[in-house]
């Protein structure tokens, strides 16, 4: 085997500060994953689901005071405060290495470090990145084997000098007060301890793919985005590729596994999906931006996932799943709010504890089997809708990008922006509205541009002049669109059926993107004519399609003083052009 040998004195390093008991290098081999489950489970840090139902399945339930991502402990550690912006929380690196040693020190007594290498992208591909996470987990182990590609095969791309981004972890003693998930990006280094959740601790996701990818992708002229990507296939056999955000909740997963109502599929319209969250996409010798997942897996939202809202996700779950935190049933099977059919009679919830359904929580309401965050890890293989170009070193043409929010009122189902300049600033200024079920005020905007607002790893409004740049760089840039397909009427119902019906939007986006399909000029953007979507098959009255592709000038009006308002924070970081973006869409407003 190649000795790298940074990455030898780095292990040693770490070694000696966490001190764990021995040293263990992950191979990718199944005989090694299959000794470290039956290991996981010996211990009870793993269950073993019923085989026949569920084979190749584990349950792991985590410590009732981590079952999220912790954004209040989540820090860009840079020298110059600025560089991390004001939308990030920030530590000078001297005193959060000190901060985090004094944690990490003997934090692996008793235990064993375990070495992953992994690459995030395809072995070898012009977009792939090299990481090695050192953790004190064999939850976070079997996760990884699942999330990314992990072993030897990694190690001998690496070489004697290549680079990688060194990631530490340990549970330590997993004390709210002792967590920090710290990034390093001028080190290339991520430290994280004090947790055993998943976003937390799978530090090639949101950690490096994208907090750390951000940063690289900022330097080296590529984007690392929150993005699913999904290839539309249409009756002609003709695939295209769309990326798009969405802030967290509001149906990616969903979206990137899309099934097509009755009547497109028998059009013969097919979707294949690239990936549900993470997309680095760089320009090509062609002058277009090309895209790939990094990633190998889902780690996707359990409750509210079922055969209706996302059959390929059901489809992907039922063989060489870690389940995390939903409800274990009494035949070892798995169960959660919002899944197909009757709940159990009985089971164990999340927390360990015996569970009926009619049991309530201490505000009388019905107290769930499952956490809202439960979590299936899944091998991307898996779905049923896999596109057959996931492991394409090039990856995939990127046509269409898509910001999407959840507005109850403001934005139409879908609008297209007037130039690359113009998209980006949509994309900066997307908000979703809090509903009933979040926490919050109910009604309030919340901005999360590029849904990137806690997952970019260096100064917003920096990010969005590369988001310039880019566009800039490129001869044939995709067309940038925003959807909602959260729009209510004035009861609050919601107007847009959702869900697969949303390929119709799509059809509409790629149609424009090649120049083949009406719309009206407003002074939001280009919006559809009534009749260049597509919606046969979907009883419509022609009166809830006018309501979806409504632009009501005062509410924008009173939405361009809020993005102002957002805007004033990053003081002289925001680029010109974004400001006069929003200069001409009040200009518009007023006088168009
Ligand atoms: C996720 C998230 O877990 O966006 O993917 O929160
Ligand atoms: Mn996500």
């Amino acid at each position: 085997m190649i000795k790298n040998q940074v990455l030898e004195s780095w292990i040693k390093e770490c070694a000696t500060l966490c001190q764990p008991d021995s040293i263990v290098w992950i191979d990718g081999s199944e005989q090694q994953r299959d000794a470290l489950r039956a290991e996981a489970c010996a211990t009870g840090e793993i269950l073993q689901l019923n085989p026949d139902k569920l084979p190749g399945c584990y349950y792991h339930r985590t410590a009732k005071n981590d079952v999220a991502r912790t954004e209040h402990l989540t820090y860009i550690c840079t020298t110059d405060k600025d560089e991390a912006g004001p939308t990030n929380n920030w530590m000078p690196p001297k005193e959060a290495y000190q901060k985090a040693a004094e944690i990490f020190k003997g934090s692996m007594r008793g235990r064993t470090m375990y070495v992953i290498p992994f690459s995030l992208g395809p072995v070898g591909s012009v977009f792939s990145k090299i990481g090695v996470e050192l953790t004190d987990s064999i939850y976070v182990v079997l996760n990884m084997l699942i999330m990314v590609r992990c072993g030897n095969e990694v190690l001998e791309v690496l070489g004697e000098s290549g680079d990688f981004t060194r990631c530490l972890h340990s549970k330590a003693d997993l004390d709210e007060k002792r967590r920090l998930i710290l990034h390093f990006p001028e080190d290339n280094t991520i430290w994280s301890v004090g947790s055993g959740y998943g976003g937390n601790v799978l530090l090639s996701k949101k950690c490096m793919a994208l907090r750390i990818g951000s940063a690289m992708a900022r330097k080296e002229g590529w984007l690392a985005e929150h993005m699913l990507i999904l290839g539309v296939e249409a009756p002609s056999g003709r695939i295209e590729y769309v990326a798009a955000a969405f802030p967290s909740a509001c149906g990616k997963t969903n979206l990137a596994m899309l099934v097509p109502p009755e009547g497109l599929t028998r059009k013969g319209y097919r979707i294949w999906t690239v990936g549900d969250d993470i997309a680095w996409m760089r320009i090509d010798t062609d002058g277009k931006l090309w895209g790939i997942n990094p990633e190998a897996g889902f780690f996707g939202v359990a409750p509210g996932t079922n055969t209706k809202t996302n059959p390929n996700a059901m489809a992907t779950v039922r063989r060489n799943t870690i389940f995390t935190n939903v409800l274990l049933r009494d035949n070892k099977t798995v169960w959660w709010e919002g899944m197909d059919g009757d709940p159990p009679e009985s089971g164990i919830d999340w927390k360990g504890d015996h569970w009926t359904p009619d049991m309530l929580d201490e505000k009388k309401k019905p107290l769930p089997g499952a956490h809202p965050n439960a979590r299936f890890t899944a091998p991307f293989t898996q779905c049923p809708s896999a596109s057959f170009r996931w492991e394409h070193h090039h990856g995939v043409p990127i046509s269409a990008v898509v910001f999407g929010g959840r507005r109850a009122r403001l934005a139409p189902l879908v609008y297209q922006s007037y130039s690359w300049q113009h998209g980006v600033f949509v994309g900066a200024t997307m908000a979703s509205e809090r509903t009933a079920a979040q926490y919050g005020k109910l009604g309030e905007v919340r901005r999360d541009p590029m849904a990137m607002l806690p997952f970019c790893g260096y100064n917003t409004a920096d990010y969005f002049q590369h988001w310039l740049l880019m566009g800039q760089r490129m001869k044939k840039p995709p067309k940038i669109f925003h959807v909602n397909w959260f729009r209510q009427d004035e009861e609050g119902e919601y107007l847009w059926p959702g869900y697969g019906e949303n390929l119709r939007v799509l059809e509409w986006v790629l149609d424009r993107c090649r120049g083949e399909a009406d719309a009206v000029a407003t002074p939001i953007g280009y919006v559809p004519t009534p009749d260049s979507l597509d919606l046969t098959g979907l009883e419509l009255p022609p009166k809830i399609i006018e309501e979806l592709l409504r632009v009501d000038r005062q509410q924008w009006l009173a939405e361009t003083d809020s993005v102002r308002e957002f805007f004033d924070q990053f003081g002289d970081h925001l680029p010109h052009a974004l400001v006069d973006e929003l200069d001409s869409l009040k200009r518009r407003l007023v006088t168009g």
